[in-house]
């Protein structure tokens, strides 16, 4: 996650990062993903590692600029098991040194029925989600015990929490321990709506933000339709809070595993393009504070993430097929969002089918080809005259003077671009027929690899490769991606430095690192230089 702060998630214009729950809690070993939500005691030796990497990991965060938000399972304990990942032992009830059985609502203990969700909103805060333990959060004890592990979490630099299963805690609950809370935690609850349920998701929103399940369900309903009619989106559609006190997301790690035919099912990372796509049409449509998901690729949904001796998680590697690294897919639109922020849609087109495009303000402009034939027509696009990278995919856009531009958007794709993420220059891809004298070709073919919407260019010392000005830099370009090329023109005989750069989707230029590349230029012909990003 530290890794992915500064190499991805800043750079891209990402806000904040919410990581599992990092709670000592109980252990299967590694078979499931699940055993995360049974804490065992509140100290940080998870499954993901001690306070140091959580410390470091948030360190690191910040300095690239990103929020850290915490998973926290506060409405209760564990409901099996008797061994954390710490080495810490305990029994359902008692957790030595923290909680013991008078802590719990379980005398008599109930466990939720699933008709208690319409019938009984008391049972459904009172007793038990799943079987496990229910904390006594109307005590003043467990509300301290709950403030004070929050606290700590606060005082090693996090930002917010998402309230687990914050249904199953009653509001003045919820509330008095947000009143013990320090500083001013940005709050997101697990309010799922449920039509006709006795605990609704509007009994919270005094208390902080709610997350929007609604949203997932449309948008799956949706994308496996027609999309023309996505031009009305917002509160009236049946969502379950405002706009301003909502949090969107496509899908979630409950979610994503829900069996296709259950109507609170959504789209996965199964679904590829049209994920994707819905993800774009989150990202650029105005609506709630927007989530995207990331996590690891499953057959079996009990199982656990990628994991050594006894299930401890390995850090991720977005090459090996094992995560989906998502995120980084949605890097350029991360980027779009923070741009296009306060500006509302104008400009709507759709094809009466499953083509629609939009523009933000005079900021940024998407269309969303969701069918299967490719669609090619000049666009009124808002935008100010010039050319722009396609931050949802490749290539680049150039919008004329009169805000119009011709695109065209392949079958299941996007093209979103905005203002500011640098519009990109040509690429020079092809050497200029004749060079003349004292002058020479020279090919650059740079390995590196790249997130959706960055881009990479060649700079140096010589007044073709932008006398070291980024502003200046040559586009190489991605036509046989992973390998960027570009072929200019330079002095002959002459020793030129040069660096590889990656421009990212919010304007900020990544560097290779030292030293500068270098090369002498020979006094007539063609040279080609190939490298390897570093
Ligand atoms: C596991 C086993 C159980 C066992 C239990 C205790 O699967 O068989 O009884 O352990 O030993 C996750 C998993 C659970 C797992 C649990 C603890 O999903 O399977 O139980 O971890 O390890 C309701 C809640 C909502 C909750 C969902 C899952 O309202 O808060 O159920 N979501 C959060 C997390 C989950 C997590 C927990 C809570 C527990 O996101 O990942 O559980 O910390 C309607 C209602 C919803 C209701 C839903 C149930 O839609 O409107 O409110 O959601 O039905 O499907
Ligand atoms: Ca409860």
């Amino acid at each position: 996650m530290a890794r992915e702060c500064v190499d991805v998630l800043g750079p891209a214009g990402y806000g904040a990062v919410q990581v599992s729950p990092p709670h000592d809690s109980m252990s299967k070993g590694g078979s499931v993903w699940w055993d995360v939500y049974q804490p065992a005691r509140y100290t940080l030796t998870s499954k993901f590692g001690d306070e140091n990497a959580f410390k470091n990991m948030i360190d690191a965060c910040h300095g690239a600029g990103v929020k850290v938000h915490v998973d926290a399972v506060v409405n209760h304990m564990t409901g099996q098991g008797s061994t954390s990942y710490g080495g810490y032992s305990f029994s359902k009830y008692n957790y030595p040194g923290l909680y013991s059985s008078w802590d719990f609502r379980n005398s008599p203990s109930c466990v939720i029925d699933d008709e208690d969700y319409k019938k009984n909103g008391w049972r459904v805060q009172n007793c038990e989600l799943v079987s496990l333990a229910d904390l006594d959060t109307g005590s003043g004890y467990v509300r301290d015990r709950i403030a004070g592990w929050l606290n700590r979490l606060t005082a090693l630099g996090v930002d917010g929490f998402r309230i687990d299963a914050a249904k199953h805690i009653h509001p003045d609950d919820l509330a008095a321990i947000k009143a013990k809370l320090t500083g001013s935690p940005y709050l997101h609850l697990e309010v799922i709506y449920g039509e006709g349920e006795a605990v609704q998701p509007s009994q919270y929103t005094g208390i902080g933000d709610v997350h929007e399940f609604v949203f997932g369900r449309k948008m799956k309903e949706q994308f496996t339709g027609q999309i023309k009619w996505l031009r009305t989106f917002g509160e009236s559609w049946g969502l379950s809070v405002p706009a301003d006190r909502a949090v969107t997301f496509v899908d979630n790690h409950d979610t994503e595993r829900k069996d296709a035919s259950k109507n609170d099912a959504t789209l996965n990372y199964k679904y590829g393009d049209t994920y994707k796509l819905a993800n774009v049409f989150m990202l650029a449509w105005p609506y709630g504070t927007p989530r995207v998901y990331s996590g690891f690729t499953w057959s079996d949904k009990e199982a656990g993430p990628p994991s050594a001796n006894g299930g401890f998680v390995t850090d991720t590697d977005c090459g090996n097929g094992r995560w989906t690294c998502f995120h980084r897919q949605m890097a350029g639109m991360a980027g779009f969002h923070k741009a296009v922020a306060g500006t509302s849609v104008a400009d709507w087109y759709d094809n009466d089918d499953n083509v629609i495009a939009f523009s933000r303000g005079n900021k940024g402009w998407v269309a969303i080809n969701n069918g299967s034939g490719s669609v090619t027509r000049t666009f009124t696009t808002g935008l100010p005259a010039g050319t722009y990278a396609n931050v949802a995919g490749s290539g680049s856009v150039t919008v004329g003077s009169g805000g119009t531009a011709s695109v065209t958007v392949p079958a299941k794709s996007a093209v979103a671009v905005h203002v500011g993420g640098g519009p990109t220059p040509t690429p020079t891809a092809t050497p200029s027929p004749t060079v003349s004298p004292g002058r020479v070709a020279a090919s650059f073919n740079a390995n590196a690899t790249t997130y959706w919407g960055q881009n990479v260019f060649v700079v140096g010392d010589a007044a073709e490769l932008g006398s070291w000005n980024p502003a200046n830099a040559v586009a190489l370009s991605a036509a046989d991606y992973p390998v960027w090329k570009a072929t200019v023109n330079l002095p002959a005989g002459r020793t030129i430095s040069y660096k590889y750069i990656k421009k990212n989707p919010d304007g900020s230029v990544t560097w290779e690192s030292d030293p500068d590349r270098s090369f002498t230029t020979p006094a007539t012909g063609t040279v080609t230089r190939t490298d390897t990003w570093r």
